[in-house]
């Protein structure tokens, strides 16, 4: 019997960065790649979405439009795929329907094949109108489920929330697990779960690796029918990012699954980001494997989050005060999965109850998250904080799609981008000020310089950090050291790299 073909999306062009190195990598590392990737028989390539489009304007003075048409002409033959933040678009807002229409119409006329759509809370509210849009323009809808672990969220929730995309017209549902809480055999249930109550919808199944027990729930998943896993090459994998695509492809060895992906490509696409990965070590987190996020919940990203608002508040050494506090805030909120931008309003909140006393200053985000105004959590949200949030922000509960309370908003974008210096007249450039209005008018002022690299040779980073502990500059020459090993003195020569 020959054996069942399961699909892979490669994460090195976007998720891989955006979790390893704080999605800094430049457009100019990534392209002598693209040959490769195109031909290696991926399913799709994930290389857009998420926190790129921020980064390509906050750090990288790149135009991320300009990004997604390059991937296009680099990779002809692929499917292209972006991770699309339901009626938020790529930004931290839910935006009026105009908006999330002309977003995808002008991702699709730029290039990109496959939509995954996702919503925090998983209200389906919150990302009709985009599977709805994407579906208009003839594109791949993937509707999402949002993976987390509470004292309400079961298999049977998650069949359910299946059955709502696909009633939406879902072409395939991602079962997303961003913190790596996704153990085997929930893997295998939900997975089973919905290809016995749905028949046969495509399923790809997103997996996270910093807990370290994630390639077996890829396993799972695939023997309970998944059709599609996320891996990233090795070079661009593990610690909070994914599994390495290689292990993928030599764990089915032997089991009756293969991915057909071509080796020879593997390894120059692996051997390609070795070299460009330690040029971006500065941004890269210490976790390798964390089990604590098991209780805490805490994904990598967030925990960093966390870490840089303590210092600056001068209260670095509470962090694990904050840790506690997270699940407590998430229950109160109703039990939201924590993934952008819920991961943010919920671990600023816990951040602002350790330092000023629970919910004795709540954020406008965290009230609104408290109102409805964000959508509907699976769980109860606790009714005294309720109240608070009503009292701190004057406003009211909402029950009903947050976008409907949103006036059309177009009209009033395209004015504000046409006041801005470097604003191009495309509508491209209105949807980049409407999502990111703080960083976009200094972006279209700097556009003409060209991309920035804020990667470092390891040299240039060692040199940094000689300089800044006060080492002796400008040693030229070797240098002799006397060291003591078992009791017997050794004369030692080092030189300087
Ligand atoms: C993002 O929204 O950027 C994620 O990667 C979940």
């Amino acid at each position: 019997m020959s054996a069942r073909k399961i699909g892979v999306t490669e994460l090195a062009l976007r998720d891989a960065h955006q979790s390893l190195m704080a999605t800094r990598m430049a457009m100019e590392d990534m392209v002598d790649a693209c040959e490769d990737i195109d031909q290696a028989g991926y399913w799709s390539v994930e290389c857009w979405g998420g926190a790129t489009f921020d980064a390509c304007i906050r750090f990288l003075n790149e135009d991320p439009w300009k990004r997604l048409r390059t991937f296009r002409e680099l990779m002809p033959n692929s499917r292209l795929q972006m991770l699309l933040r339901g009626q938020n678009l790529l930004g931290y807002r839910h935006y009026e329907d105009m908006v999330v229409e002309k977003f995808v119409e002008k991702s699709a006329e730029n290039g990109m094949d496959v939509f995954r759509v996702f919503d925090a809370l998983n209200d389906p509210r919150n990302m009709a109108k985009a599977m709805q849009a994407v579906k208009d323009v003839g594109k791949h809808a993937q509707g999402t489920i949002c993976y987390t672990i509470s004292p309400v969220h079961t298999v049977e929730g998650y069949i359910k929330l299946a059955g709502q995309l696909i009633d939406m017209g879902a072409e395939s549902i991602a079962l997303k697990d961003m913190a790596a809480l996704l153990q085997p055999q929930p893997a295998y249930d939900i997975v089973r779960g919905i290809k016995e109550t749905y028949g046969d919808i495509q399923i790809n199944v997103h997996c996270h690796s910093t807990t370290g027990v994630t390639l077996v729930s890829l396993m799972k998943a695939i023997e309970a029918g998944a059709d599609v896993v996320d891996t990233a090459i090795s070079s661009m994998s593990l610690g909070p990012g994914h599994n390495p695509t290689e292990s993928l492809v030599a764990m089915l060895e032997g089991t009756g699954y293969e991915t057909g992906l071509d080796m020879e490509r593997l390894l120059r696409i692996r051997d390609h980001f070795a070299e460009v990965r330690p040029k971006y070590a500065e941004f890269e987190s210490a976790t390798l494997v964390d089990t604590d996020i098991f209780s805490s919940q805490i994904p990598g990203g967030m925990l960093s989050n966390m870490e840089s608002q303590l210092k600056a508040q001068g209260a670095g050494d509470r962090i694990r005060e904050v840790m506690l506090e997270v699940p407590k805030v998430k229950a109160d909120a109703g039990h939201p999965p924590l993934v952008t931008p819920s991961s943010q309003i919920v671990g600023t909140q816990a951040v602002f109850n350790v330092l000023m006393g629970r919910y004795k200053v709540m954020t406008g985000e965290f009230a609104d998250l408290m109102l409805g105004y964000y959508g509907e959590c699976l769980g109860e949200r606790n009714a005294e904080v309720v109240e608070m949030a009503k009292a701190q922000a004057k406003k009211d509960v909402i029950a009903d799609r947050p976008a409907d309370h949103l006036d059309p908003e177009w009209g009033a974008l395209e004015a504000a981008a046409a006041k801005l210096e470097g604003f191009d007249g495309s509508a491209e450039d209105v949807l980049t000020n409407a999502m990111f209005p703080g960083v976009a008018p200094k972006f279209f002022e700097t556009r003409h310089e060209g991309p920035k690299n804020v990667s470092k040779t390891p040299a240039q980073l060692a040199a940094e950090r000689a300089k800044a502990s006060g080492d002796r500059p400008g040693i030229t020459g070797p240098v002799q050291y006397n060291v003591k090993i078992a009791g017997r003195e050794h004369s030692v020569s080092v030189e300087p790299v």
